[in-house]
């Protein structure tokens, strides 16, 4: 009998964990399925620069070269900051960008960034804002926030332009990355 009842505890067991797996399979749009794709991390196809470099220069303990090493535990560090302080990230072909990160510094969370633009050109000289942040805070430390937007549009330059830091003359950000998405995921 006590047989009986644990052969029917396991079948009925299986078919749960059955039944939970088919409820839990990805759910693949019906259609457009040869253009659909994840979002793709594409910051390591582009080449960094910034206007205002560590101390140490690029490679340096805090160098810029630290906010796109995909490293949290790593920074990149300027003092004293500018008010007209940007990174771009600049892609050998036009690159589709719909979403970007920022990973807050190990410390001192006055030196995040508060407030920011977000932008892409074609050519390098003539920018279109793609996001535009104001009064950002970041509640922890190491902590990655995401920014989204809707964009089909490719560009080889993004650039993002950090106007405030929360208070003091230093700034400090962990990474940035940027994200493709494609417009049917936006
Ligand atoms: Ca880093």
């Amino acid at each position: 009998m006590t047989i009986l009842k644990i052969a029917k505890g396991a079948i009925g067991l299986c078919a749960s964990i059955v039944l939970l797996m088919g409820c839990l399979k990805e759910d693949y749009p019906s259609t457009e399925l040869f253009t659909w794709k994840a979002k793709v991390d594409v910051t390591d196809k582009a080449v960094l620069s910034v206007n205002v470099e560590n101390g140490a220069g690029a490679s340096g303990a805090e160098g810029s070269s630290k906010v796109v090493d995909n490293n949290i535990n790593t920074k990149f560090l300027i003092n004293p900051y500018r008010n007209d302080f940007y990174m771009q990230l600049t892609f050998p072909q036009p690159q589709q960008v719909a979403s970007y990160t920022l990973t807050s510094g190990d410390d001192a969370p006055s030196r995040d960034p508060k407030d920011w633009k977000f932008s892409a050109s074609t050519d390098g000289n003539t920018w279109v804002d793609l996001d535009v942040k104001t009064g950002q805070s970041f509640a922890d430390r190491k902590m990655t926030k995401t920014f989204s937007f809707k964009n089909k549009e490719a560009y080889r330059y993004y650039r993002i332009s950090i106007s405030a830091i929360g208070s003091g003359s230093l700034f400090q950000l962990s990474e940035w990355r940027i994200i493709e998405v494609p417009e049917e995921l936006q």
